[in-house]
């Protein structure tokens, strides 16, 4: 029996630890967590992760949840695949994109289908959702002008950095970006999802 087992969704952020369990090769199960039938929400989907999201990965050391977290844990176990940079300013840069993307662009994204969790007026929903479009907007101009170097996040080197932004970017065209104003952007996600890790982890996502 694999030592990690990944309880993800599909269309959500546990894509980026799926891949990164493609790239280094791990042996691993997937679990999927039936976001239709609400099952993140109910007893046994909490005694996993009590935050009631995805992804969550089992270990032999017991359960990590946070992607970034994961992405770095998955890393450091296989080093033999190079997803974190040993250069330590590298390795705080490919940081500073992990926070960038977990504690604004997908909360920015998360306002479209999840108003309930800032406020308990369903009529503020709209006016949450109206914005998505051009917080996303602003959020992809800082990624295409500050933080994609080319053809990588950090240059000619791929990294987690690389995993966690075409997961969170593949959801910008959907959120109301103009992605034709981001052509570097543009040209990373289609790098992107010919990779075979991507490739494979993709075609169980839709
Ligand atoms: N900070 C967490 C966020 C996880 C998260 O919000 N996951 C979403 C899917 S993208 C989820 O599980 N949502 C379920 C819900 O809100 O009920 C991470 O990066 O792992």
């Amino acid at each position: 029996m694999p030592a990690l087992t990944l309880h993800l969704a599909k269309g959500t952020v546990a894509l980026a630890p799926h891949i990164a369990l493609n790239e280094v090769g791990a042996d691993f199960d997937l679990v999927w967590v039936d976001f239709a039938a609400k099952a993140q929400t109910k007893p046994d989907y909490l005694a996993i992760n009590p935050k009631g999201r995805v992804p969550a990965l089992m270990t032999e050391n017991g359960v990590l949840t946070e992607t970034a977290a994961m992405l770095n844990y998955i890393a450091a176990t296989h080093p033999q695949a190079a997803l974190t940079p040993d250069d330590p300013w590298q390795r705080a840069k490919m940081e500073e994109v992990f926070l960038y993307l977990a504690s604004t662009v997908h909360i920015n994204h998360a306002h479209k289908m999840r108003g309930h969790r800032w406020s308990d007026d369903p009529a503020t929903y709209p006016a949450m959702q109206a914005k998505v479009a051009s917080n996303i907007t602003e959020n992809a101009a800082l990624i295409e002008s500050d933080y994609l170097k080319g053809p990588f996040v950090l240059g000619e080197t791929f990294s987690n950095a690389d995993i966690y932004l075409f997961t969170i970017a593949r959801w910008f065209a959907g959120d109301g970006a103009d992605m034709a104003a981001f052509p570097k952007l543009s040209a990373f996600l289609e790098m992107m999802q010919a990779r075979p890790s991507v490739a494979n982890a993709l075609a169980m996502h839709t």
